[in-house]
């Protein structure tokens, strides 16, 4: 068994992250003994007995500023407990998060995830980053939630948590196309049936259908992901045929 990865948020809501450790595969992930998963109060590191973590922006403004040192102090002890683990600063002003920078993540041996709120970080606290993270272009009351979004995407490919182990690695943005369509029981639902190439037991026939249903949900969907995809020899056929059935239909 290999050590696990340790998984650590530094938040003045640690409590928001209950629901994420208890449940579904990353519960999984911490019983089976792949990754180790703690949030830890940000109030701890803050000085005096109202143990006080935001103060007033210095030039006037409205809202607060988080305090420098209680982030320094939290980011420094889970440093010491997690050491070579990168420190990642949840901010809407980040990188936009992706799925390489996951796969990238998930080679890590963990990750310090600092959980922004009010107005932001005093500046000088942000030096401590090894990167800013943000989940998309729209304004979150904390970076709690962009947390757990970054570390239920990283979390599910490390080797061993999915079981199916290249079950995460088939899917659909990994591959760079949507997913073709899923079916379970009954084959017939309120009149509408199972495409018959999934019952037919003709493996090949199932992934040339599958592929095809995911190029063109791709293609209706998201057209922007084919734009600098270098297609594979199936593909391109699958495109050719399409096209000439395109044509045929134009030139009636
Ligand atoms: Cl990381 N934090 C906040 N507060 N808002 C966000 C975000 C992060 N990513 C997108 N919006």
């Amino acid at each position: 068994m290999p050590s696990p990865f340790h998984y650590a948020a530094l938040s003045i809501f640690p409590e928001m992250f209950d629901g994420f450790w208890s449940t579904g595969m990353v519960r999984r992930a911490i019983m089976g003994g792949f990754i180790t998963g703690k949030a830890v109060d940000l109030r701890a590191f803050a000085e005096g007995v109202h143990k006080v973590t935001d103060d007033k922006p210095y030039g006037g403004g409205c809202g607060m500023v988080m305090k420098p040192e209680p982030l320094m102090k939290g980011i420094a002890h889970l440093q010491s407990e997690m050491p070579g683990a990168p420190v990642i600063v949840m901010t809407p002003q980040g990188q936009p998060f992706s799925q390489s920078l996951a796969e990238d993540l998930a080679r890590e041996k963990g990750m310090i995830m600092v959980c922004g709120r009010y107005e932001g970080m005093d500046e000088r606290a942000c030096i401590k980053a090894d990167m800013e993270l943000s989940i998309g272009d729209y304004v979150l009351t904390g970076g709690e939630l962009a947390a757990m979004v970054v570390m239920d995407a990283v979390i599910r490919l490390i080797p061993g948590v999915l079981g199916g182990e290249d079950s995460a690695e088939k899917e659909s943005f990994s591959e760079g196309l949507i997913e073709y369509a899923h079916y379970t029981r009954p084959p017939v639902y309120e009149g509408m049936e199972v495409p018959a190439v999934l019952l037919s037991g003709n493996h090949r026939a199932i992934d040339s259908w599958r592929l095809e249903t995911s190029l063109k949900r791709t293609f209706l969907k998201r057209p922007d992901l084919l734009e600098d995809r270098s297609f594979s020899r199936e593909e391109r056929s699958i495109l050719q045929k399409w096209s000439r059935e395109i044509a045929r239909l134009a030139d009636n």
